[in-house]
């Protein structure tokens, strides 16, 4: 136990309040309240408990902390400055909220060092989490407990558990037994409506335990309290939520334990009179010496910890050492380039007739063997997106070397989960759901394009061609929107072939996500290629050229319907017309091609068609808006899909007939 004492801790605990009321009146915008209710809660984590330097945020082997309720960002930026997180100073405090800071509105941890996720929309910082946790467990069982041995830590406030995807979190962490996943809630009972009891009334405690947690209720202003709750927690063998009762804007005479300390700055008068209540004097953002060398020590009091690390890990063998470094770089493995190669050449060899879905899973035949750090998964749809390999052993309490995560019907918590997995390090991670579920996981998938985490999603089922489930189930809009987000990368692949060149790529990037949008249906092989190259590298390339001269028609399209352009051009050139088919597996990766890359691939044939059984939103950058579109401009229909198609007049004849119209007129 400690040897801090109470004064001492209130001392400390009173410094994060004082530069937070100090930082959000500075910026005249943000969040006192939850950093000055929550600031007992996090002192004792960050000054008895968290194994950590702050001198190197990064050291593998770190406690995480996880601040979910991200509005409360000047909680984290204080404690960064005062355990001396380098790149954190009292000038980056000053700045609080403004362009170009290192203390943005909510964490960002690509803007700043020591910020393990990015934080803001509610919900997902506990996710993600959960996600941590699996990694560490699964490093751990790989590597050893000498080398990876830590608790996650999560702070989340109401509004965290009242969004929805905190109960797919929680779920699957007390389902997966995830024990040093220590989460405290700040009960302060406030949001910004007002008092909770206007919305919510659940018994989190019992909530937590009905879903496998082990869940206590403490006084979180009791330093001691607090500390033994997180003694229990970490001998538990189920995950924790300890309930900390606390007040929102403790120390503001007016304020404090209302919403009005929920969001706003507390104002001249409000914030002087919490410092004189709190016994904090000086100016603002000034920090007592003493107190600041105590906050400093407590962040080198890792360091030994950290020594001792490096000294075990130095004791690894020097393969195992390499291994681990290039996994947490989130580097490929040399062999990956070969083994994808020899399975395209394996390919043009015996050529396969078969869904998407399925050359991912031969792709996955191919690469797991040389990737190790693979972690597949599914949200209960394994047998139909064809994530799991058959050498694959599932992930659970009892195998935690198991590389496939069942994740139960739980996109939301599956995507949060895998951004997670990746950002804890030492994995690279791929989860299946059928492609009109990305709408369950956007919120996630958006955080991974913002962080540039390179997680994947096998997207199955990817249009009107899945059939008999429906318009419920057939995206139409999914595509063009995912291709919207910034930083997201969408493939759809054409046959086996670009299906491995679509893995290839997501694997080889390290900058952001990529959805695999891939068929139910069976398609054709239509590459007979097997150069060494890429050719889905551009997004785009000529699958076909026009026979007999200059092209008179281009037609584009991606995954299930290049193969109509490929029937369309044979319709077209019986007609005396030329035309060229470019398969376009990624458009947006198109799109961010040099203008000369891009006009060879587009070409110059006067006539533009693009066929995708999808919204025509997007396409008007490769054809123009008076290109022809053969595609969805609704949802879709119930019945086989051959049906469905022609129902929708997406068909070779329909292509070839835009292009005839165009040609004739
Ligand atoms: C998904 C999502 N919805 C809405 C918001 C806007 N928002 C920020 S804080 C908050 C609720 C505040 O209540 P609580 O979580 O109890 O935080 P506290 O008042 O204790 O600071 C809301 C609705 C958000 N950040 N994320």
């Amino acid at each position: 136990m400690t040897t801090i004492d109470r004064a001492q801790h209130d001392k400390l605990a009173n410094a994060i309040r004082g530069l937070a009321m100090d930082g959000v009146e500075k910026a005249k915008s943000g969040h006192p309240g939850l950093p000055m209710g929550a600031a007992d809660v996090a002192t004792v984590l960050f000054t008895r408990v968290m194994k950590y330097d702050a001198a190197d945020p990064r050291w593998p082997d770190r406690d995480r902390f996880v601040l979910s309720a991200g509005h409360g960002s000047m909680l984290l930026y204080a404690l960064l400055y005062l355990t001396g997180t380098p790149g954190m100073e009292l000038a980056d405090l000053e700045k609080f909220r403004q362009l170009g800071s290192r203390t943005p509105g909510h964490p960002e941890n690509f803007e700043t060092a020591g910020v393990e996720t990015t934080t803001g929309p509610l919900g997902q910082g506990l996710a993600t989490a959960v996600g941590m946790a699996m990694a560490e467990r699964m490093l751990a069982a790989e590597f050893g407990k000498k080398v990876v041995d830590h608790h996650t830590y999560v702070l989340a406030s109401d509004g965290d558990l009242m969004e929805g995807i905190s109960q797919e979190a929680i779920a699957l962490a007390g389902h997966q037994k995830l024990n040093k996943l220590i989460v405290f809630w700040d009960d302060n009972g406030i949001s910004i409506d007002g008092p909770l009891t206007i919305t919510d009334n659940v018994d989190q405690v019992a909530r937590f335990k009905a879903c496998g947690w082990r869940s206590e209720r403490v006084d979180g202003h009791d330093p001691d309290a607090i500390e033994a709750a997180i003694r229990r927690a970490q001998k538990s063998n189920k995950p924790t939520m300890i309930a900390c009762k606390t007040v929102i804007g403790f120390g503001a005479p007016k304020k404090a334990g209302t919403s009005k300390a929920h969001g706003e700055p507390l104002g001249a008068e409000e914030l002087a009179a919490a410092k004189k209540a709190l016994g904090i004097t000086g100016g603002a953002f000034e920090v007592p010496a003493d107190v600041l060398k105590t906050w400093r020590a407590a962040g080198k009091a890792g360091a030994n910890a950290h020594a001792s690390w490096r000294s075990r890990f130095g004791l690894l063998s020097e393969r195992k050492r390499g291994e681990f470094e290039r996994r947490l770089a989130h580097i490929v493995p040399a062999k990956l380039d070969k083994a994808i190669l020899a399975h395209k050449k394996a390919l043009i060899a015996a050529p396969q007739a078969v869904a998407t879905r399925k050359a991912s899973e031969l792709a996955l035949e191919a690469i797991i063997p040389v990737m190790p750090e693979l972690v597949m998964g599914s949200a209960d749809l394994t047998p139909s997106n064809n994530t799991r390999t058959k050498a694959a052993e599932d992930f659970t309490p009892k195998t935690p070397k198991g590389r496939y995560v069942r994740y139960g019907i739980r996109e939301h918590g599956m995507a949060a989960a895998m951004n997670g997995i990746t950002l804890h390090g030492g994995f690279r991670t791929a989860g299946g759901t059928f492609l009109v579920f990305a709408d369950y996981a956007r919120p996630s998938m958006r955080l991974a394009a913002l962080m540039g985490v390179p997680v994947i999603y096998v997207m199955t089922h990817d249009s009107i061609g899945l059939g008999e489930d429906g318009p419920t189930h057939q995206p139409v809009e999914q595509i063009a929107s995912l291709r919207a987000m910034p930083n997201m990368r969408v493939f759809r692949p054409a046959d086996t072939i670009e299906t491995a060149e679509a893995w290839q790529i997501a694997l080889e990037r390290t900058d952001g996500p990529t959805v695999l949008a891939l068929t139910r249906q069976n398609l054709p092989q239509l590459r007979t290629d097997a150069s060494a190259k890429n050719r889905s590298a551009a997004g785009a390339y000529e699958l076909l050229a026009a026979e007999g001269g200059k092209a008179q028609v281009s037609l584009f399209a991606s995954g299930s319907e290049v193969e109509l352009a490929v029937a369309a051009r044979k319709l077209l050139a019986e007609k005396g017309v030329r035309a060229r088919v470019v398969s376009v597996p990624s458009l947006e990766l198109l799109l961010a091609q040099d203008e000369a890359t891009q006009a060879a691939i587009i070409g110059s044939a006067p006539i533009k068609i693009a066929v995708e059984a999808g919204v025509r939103f997007g396409w008007d950058a490769v054809i123009g808006h008076d290109g022809g579109f053969v595609g969805m401009h609704s949802f879709g229909a119930s019945g086989p899909y051959k049906d469905v198609y022609k129902h929708f007049g997406i068909t070779a004849e329909a292509v070839a007939d835009a292009a005839m119209k165009k040609h004739n007129a």
